[in-house]
């Protein structure tokens, strides 16, 4: 089962959205040429409720980009993006979506980010996608999508950690890049996972 897993490509990451990565949109037209050559193919969409904890406009005072201690753990705020059943929140208008396709909502606990497609910051709840792939009998998975060093980076690091096989496609992928060169960093953390950035 070749299996493509497409992360968040919503309209809150692309340019004119409320968490915008540079180009994210172009993304698009690459995703949707290789989906053919799989098997199946997975969207990961983030899912957040308007009162969730790593939006900014949620702590008094406090700035987006600002690391807080949220239960324990760095939590780096956000502006509000994917609020669910917003615009924001939807698939880019142009991504190839079918109906044999399967979606993974994550981040939709208020007091816990989910940057991966597997499992919230935590740990401790998952979304049902390792399930998923392991029902499937899937050994090796392929990324692409946004953002290169959050969502992507996550999801890859536990999909490796799960024992998959991973291939990271640079031109399927976009960076926040909160500081210029997080983007190749997240490349560098994925490759010394074991995942073949190609
Ligand atoms: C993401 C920041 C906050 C992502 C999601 O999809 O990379 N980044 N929520
Ligand atoms: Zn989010």
């Amino acid at each position: 089962m070749k299996t493509l897993v497409v992360v968040d490509v919503q309209n809150d990451f692309c340019p004119g959205g409320a968490l915008a990565v540079a180009e994210g949109h172009r993304v698009v037209p690459y995703i949707n040429r290789i989906r053919g050559r799989f098997d199946m193919v997975i969207f990961t969409q983030d899912w957040h409720p308007p009162d969730h904890a790593s939006f900014a406009s949620n702590h008094r005072g406090r700035d987006i980009y600002e690391v807080i201690d949220l239960h324990g753990q760095p939590q780096t705020l956000w502006p509000d993006h994917c609020v669910q059943e917003t615009r924001g929140a939807e698939f880019h208008p142009e991504l190839d979506i079918r109906t044999d396709d399967s979606i993974f909502r994550k981040g939709q606990l208020r007091e816990v980010d989910s940057y991966s497609g597997f499992m919230d910051n935590d740990r401790t709840h998952q979304t049902g996608l390792a399930d998923y792939l392991k029902e499937k009998g899937v050994d090796g998975i392929d990324v692409v999508g946004l953002a290169t060093d959050y969502c992507v980076k996550f999801t890859v690091l536990d999909a490796r950690d799960l024992g998959l096989r991973v291939s990271v496609h640079r031109e399927g992928c976009r960076a926040v890049n909160i500081k210029p060169g997080d983007g190749d960093r997240a490349f560098q953390e994925m490759a010394a996972a074991g995942a073949d950035i190609v």
